[in-house]
């Protein structure tokens, strides 16, 4: 990172995204490192939009959520500084950051996500460093692993890497908008998630035999969703999302103390959608570290699946 004094209020915005491979599992902790490379789409309209200002006469940063001044020793603010610590022109320059999200907070809608994207994209407005993407996703990767491909909009692939700095792990988008594309958000049970993301990975890579699979698994689904999105094929797309989803939620379930997201309902959902696609309406879905589904599907089947599931809310990526 260029050595620039911070001139300015910063801004930035970055969207949330859904993986359709999954990141489950660091290979290093402190750098958020995965072992596992992973694919997503992000979700334009839902996010964070993120201001950030130096300010010498500050004792510690001041983090504001969603209109909420956070006490200094809130765990969501804590690790905000955390990662600031990477950034400071000198120990005691603190920081006043406003931050708004368009998702609920630690629901399973990624909002660290789209949060450690946007807050990175407003440092290099309030320093003026001028870094390109791959760089900005690189630092974003830092704040949390997730966050690498919301620097994006449409298909991200965050490439795993292999070197123990990091500096091969970011992502980078794939070119292939495809306008029939649709994404149901199904909300379950919004509350905030009982095993936060970063806990619930390392006890599944500690003490989840079925998680050696997993790796291999997870890379070889990357290259395969690649492939189908680049070909248009939805039905393997859509398969191949639904399996690699069920296959770390199996990994999680098979770990001591078990880890189980879903809710009955969750289970309920699968159940309809899977009813949905023997009736032949294409439809798939995919869950992350919380009890909702998202479903995959076409923009020609949107108005049979609404009427199936009429709480749906309907994104069109690249609508
Ligand atoms: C993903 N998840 O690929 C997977 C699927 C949850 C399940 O990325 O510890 O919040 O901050 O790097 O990025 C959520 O994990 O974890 C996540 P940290 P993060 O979307």
């Amino acid at each position: 990172i260029p050595h620039k004094t911070p001139k300015k209020i910063g801004q930035g915005a970055a969207d949330v995204n859904i993986a359709l491979s999954k990141y489950w599992g660091k290979r290093q902790v402190e750098l958020n490192l995965p072992t596992n490379s992973s694919l997503s789409i992000s979700l334009p309209g839902l996010g964070t939009h993120t201001k950030i200002q130096a300010d010498k006469t500050l004792q510690h940063d001041c983090v504001c959520l969603n209109g909420k001044r956070l006490k200094q020793d809130d765990p969501f603010a804590m690790r905000l500084s955390k990662f600031l610590d990477f950034f400071r022109e000198t120990p005691n320059t603190f920081f006043d950051i406003h931050t708004e999200n368009t998702v609920p907070t630690a629901a399973g809608l990624a909002s660290s996500a789209s949060g450690y994207a946007a807050l990175v994209l407003a440092l290099n407005d309030c320093f003026d460093w001028q870094l390109p993407k791959k760089e900005l996703s690189l630092l974003a990767r830092l704040g949390s692993g997730s966050a690498s491909r919301s620097i994006y909009d449409g298909f991200v692939i965050w490439h795993k890497g292999q070197t123990e700095n990091g500096l091969d792990s970011f992502a980078e988008p794939i070119d292939a908008p495809w306008s029939e594309f649709c994404i149901g958000l199904l909300e379950i049970d919004l509350k905030a998630k009982k095993v936060a993301s970063t806990t619930g990975m390392q006890q599944t890579v500690n003490h989840c035999e079925l998680y050696q699979a997993w790796p291999k698994k997870a890379e070889q689904d990357v290259q395969a969703i690649q492939q189908a999105i680049l070909q248009q094929d939805f039905s393997e797309l859509g398969a191949l999302a639904e399996n690699n989803a069920l296959s770390m939620h199996a990994t999680m379930i098979a770990t001591w103390p078990p880890i189980l997201y879903w809710q009955p309902e969750s289970v309920e959902a699968m159940h309809m959608v899977w009813a949905l696609r023997e009736s032949g309406v294409e439809v798939y879905f995919t869950m992350d570290a919380g009890p909702n589904l998202k479903l995959m599907f076409l923009q020609k089947d949107a108005e049979r699946i609404q009427q199936a599931f009429p709480a749906l809310k309907l994104i069109r990526p690249f609508g």
